[in-house]
């Protein structure tokens, strides 16, 4: 059967990232994709000022009992941005009523960056946010939510005591095992990359780190990985894959000033669909 992806998180309407990002990006590796808005923005909150936000919580439970009556099924639930500590009960009921008996989760904890919190999250969300890492088949974390979600101090440069100290706590989270694939680790100014973890065992996919950092690169790294897990590349090949294709969007967007808010993801599809093939 075709596998068919449920994806949860925010429109945010202009500043490429979250379901702008995702759906083009998975579709794009042959996958169907099935949206599931959080909440509605005008913009990102990441260097717009003023946009709107409309909070999509109350709708989740009655889109949720329609696809029951129609017996709909996802092969895996991707969670991004959620727009309310409560839609996370919600997308816990999700992934026993919508998933099919082998189905994944797939959480991207997307809640900070760079040492902090996004605009609009607190503690309370990050506690909330580990019922969910209970839950999730594959997390992927960036450094940032990885010490939140496990009290470490987060640290600009560090070694790989520290990473394998960070991993154990995060392992002790995801009670249903899940592969942890730690995003942005890197152990000179020069390099950055991406530890996958699982039962004790690592990999490390080390790739230069581009001097600009651009917003929606996580959703841009975590929709591939989705979409090569799913086609049914291993979690290393995927987070390898992933990778190479973040980096290319961002050598893409570092020499345009007027494209500070985001990622150009689309240039670089070809190359991501070739390395699915
Ligand atoms: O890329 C993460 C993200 C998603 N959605 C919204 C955001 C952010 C990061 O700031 O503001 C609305």
């Amino acid at each position: 059967m075709n596998k068919r992806v449920l994806t949860v998180q925010d429109i945010s309407c202009v500043g490429q990232c979250s379901l702008t990002v995702a759906l083009p990006i998975i579709s794009a590796c042959g996958i169907e994709t099935c949206a599931l808005p959080s909440a509605v923005l005008s913009t990102h909150t990441g260097g717009f000022k003023g946009y709107t936000f409309r909070d999509l919580t109350e709708d989740m439970p009655l889109i949720e009992k329609h696809w029951q009556q129609e017996n709909i099924k996802f092969s895996a639930l991707y969670t991004g941005y959620l727009g309310s500590a409560k839609q996370i009960d919600y997308v816990k009921s999700l992934a026993q009523t919508c998933l099919e008996s082998d189905g994944k989760v797939i959480v991207d904890p997307a809640m900070a960056d760079n040492g902090k919190l996004y605009v609009g999250f607190d503690l309370a969300f990050v506690e909330k946010m580990k019922e969910l890492c209970a839950r999730a088949d594959f997390l992927l974390p960036n450094l940032t939510e990885a010490c939140l979600l496990t009290g470490e101090t987060y640290l600009e440069s560090y070694d790989e005591k520290y990473v394998d100290g960070v991993l154990e706590k995060l392992s002790a989270l995801c009670s249903n095992g899940a592969t942890i694939v730690l995003t942005g680790i890197g152990y000179t100014s020069d390099k950055t990359g991406v530890v996958v973890y699982k039962n004790g065992e690592k990999f490390y996919y080390e790739h230069n780190k581009i001097a600009k950092g651009c917003h929606g690169t996580g959703d841009i790294y975590a929709s591939a990985f989705v979409g090569a897990l799913t086609k049914g590349k291993s979690a290393f090949e995927s987070a390898k894959i992933s990778a190479d294709y973040t980096v290319e969007c961002i050598l893409d967007t570092q020499n345009d000033p007027t494209h500070w808010y985001g990622a150009r993801f689309e240039n670089a599809l070809p190359k991501l669909i070739e390395k699915l093939k």
